[in-house]
């Protein structure tokens, strides 16, 4: 029987290997050590899991695929992107993932947020794998046309890697509704198949699951609720700071109103705004989705209770929760140090590795409740997976069905999360807790499979 410190040296051996194996790509490595830094007691304490080859296998993609989107903008000007899909897991079903159109895209972006997705998919209990993709195409300022063009290009090369069996993209920084939308027409114009399953996300009317846009932000609230309830706490008369006003950002907002609590800030590459009346969730909506505007006209519009703070740190706002809701690094230490001088009591991630391993370090220290957004955002992809479901079954379900299944998986989420936790000497770790669970299911698929 290997023990725990043995273990921990093999795994730290393999993350130095990692590292050489995967040059300049410091985000996938921060979500290597972020999860194998936590598998020692379950990997000590099954021995099958100490198997030659499994966790390097697990750490390796099973396909990457990288390829040149060349479109015109309005102007006739040629631009060339780059596409990217990584289909890192298929062992508990087809690869699942969204579609990340950002500058700041590259492989090794692309890699963390797969390497993330396994082990959220796995997480929500449905039969997903992971994946992920996107591109270094900045949406900012196109017109729809621009966009549409763009998006034709990305399908014309990913239609051939994708399908309902095989892997389904879904939206993700800069892909809403819009790029859905032209990505399936596209799909849809090239197969000369109406193949609803080959992508989530979808519009209400042609194949979209009702929920799957609040299904993000609606299923971090519920799992921040259930940790607040674990400390015999609830949500009632609390307030919070949010950043981001996108997809995940808004329906964040919508939900902490409508259970009682106050989000008192948003942002976005621009700045900050605070309102001390709670943010008014409709004009968010009308300013970022509708007009596509930035949040300084928000605060515009809004009145005396709202001010923008251009740059600075959403996370000196005091607030007795937090829910970072942009992108991967905004919350680092000393962020973490500030929001516990302020009080904080549960920091819970909407977006993938907002807080850097120095942060979650620190709020666990001090006693926060924190929850990894592997668990806590993963109610996104569950819908998305009974979007899946939904048109398999060429049905679709009421919003009540929808919520009442969302609210059931967060809540099996937090369970599963506290008690493995608790099982491998970790109480309250819910970083410990999600990264073992999600991690037994995939693997003993993965040996249970034969070595592939
Ligand atoms: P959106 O594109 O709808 O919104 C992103 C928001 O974050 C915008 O306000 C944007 O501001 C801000 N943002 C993005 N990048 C940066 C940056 N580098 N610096 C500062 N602000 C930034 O994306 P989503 O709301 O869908 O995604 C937000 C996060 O949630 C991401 O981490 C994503 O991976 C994660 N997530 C999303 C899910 C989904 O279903 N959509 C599911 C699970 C997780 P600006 O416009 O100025 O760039
Ligand atoms: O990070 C995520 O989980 C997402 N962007 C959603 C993925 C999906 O397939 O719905």
């Amino acid at each position: 029987m290997t023990t725990r410190s043995e273990t921990r040296t093999t795994l730290d051996h393999l993350l130095t290997e990692i590292e050489h194996r995967n040059p300049a790509q410091p985000e996938f490595h921060q979500a290597a050590h972020e999860v194998l830094e936590t598998l020692a007691p379950v990997v000590a304490a099954r021995p099958e899991y100490a198997e030659p080859g499994l966790i390097e296998r697990l750490v390796e993609p099973e396909r990457q695929v990288l390829f040149r989107v060349p479109w015109q903008d309005d102007k006739g000007r040629v631009h060339v992107n780059r596409g990217f899909r990584v289909e890192f897991n298929s062992a508990l079903g087809p690869y699942k993932g969204g579609l990340r159109f950002h500058p700041s895209v590259n492989l090794g972006v692309i890699k963390f947020l797969g390497f993330e997705q396994i082990f959220k998919n796995a997480l929500t209990g449905l039969g997903i794998g992971g994946g992920k993709g996107g591109s270094d195409f900045d949406p900012h300022g196109r017109s729809d046309a621009e966009v549409m063009r763009f998006c034709q290009s990305f399908m014309t090369e990913l239609h051939r890697h994708i399908g309902e069996h095989t892997d389904v993209p879904a939206g993700d920084i800069g892909v809403g509704g819009r790029e859905i939308g032209y990505l399936f027409g596209q799909y849809r114009r090239i197969t000369n198949r109406w193949e609803a399953g080959v992508l989530t996300g979808k519009g209400q009317g042609w194949g979209g699951s009702l929920i799957r846009p609040e299904a993000t932000g609606y299923g971090n609230v519920l799992f921040a609720a259930a940790m607040l309830r674990e400390r015999g706490e609830d949500l009632e008369g609390q307030t919070a700071v949010v950043s981001g006003s996108g997809n995940v950002a808004i329906y964040t907002i919508e939900k902490l109103a409508a259970l009682g609590a106050n989000a008192v800030t948003c942002s976005d590459s621009s700045g900050y705004v605070v309102d001390e009346k709670g943010v008014d969730v409709e004009l968010l909506k009308q300013v970022k989705e509708v007009e596509r505007g930035r949040v300084d006209t928000y605060a515009e519009r809004r009145g005396s209770s709202a001010r923008f703070v251009p740059g600075g740190s959403v996370w000196d706002v005091p607030a007795d929760l937090a829910l970072p809701s942009a992108t991967q690094n905004e919350l680092d230490e000393s962020a973490a140090a500030t929001l516990v001088r302020n009080g904080v009591k549960a920091v819970s991630e909407g977006a993938n590795m907002p807080a850097t391993p120095e942060a979650v370090h620190l709020l666990q220290k001090a006693g926060v409740a924190f929850g990894p957004g592997k668990a806590a955002n993963a109610g996104g992809v569950a819908v998305s997976a009974l979007e899946m479901a939904q048109n398999h079954a060429r049905t679709s379900w009421t919003a009540a069905k929808v919520e009442e299944e969302l609210a059931d998986i967060m809540n099996n989420i937090h369970t599963t999360c506290h008690e493995t936790a608790e099982r491998y000497d970790a109480p309250g770790d819910y970083v410990t807790g999600a990264n073992i669970a999600g991690f037994e299911r995939v693997a003993d698929a993965m040996l249970a499979q034969g070595v592939i």
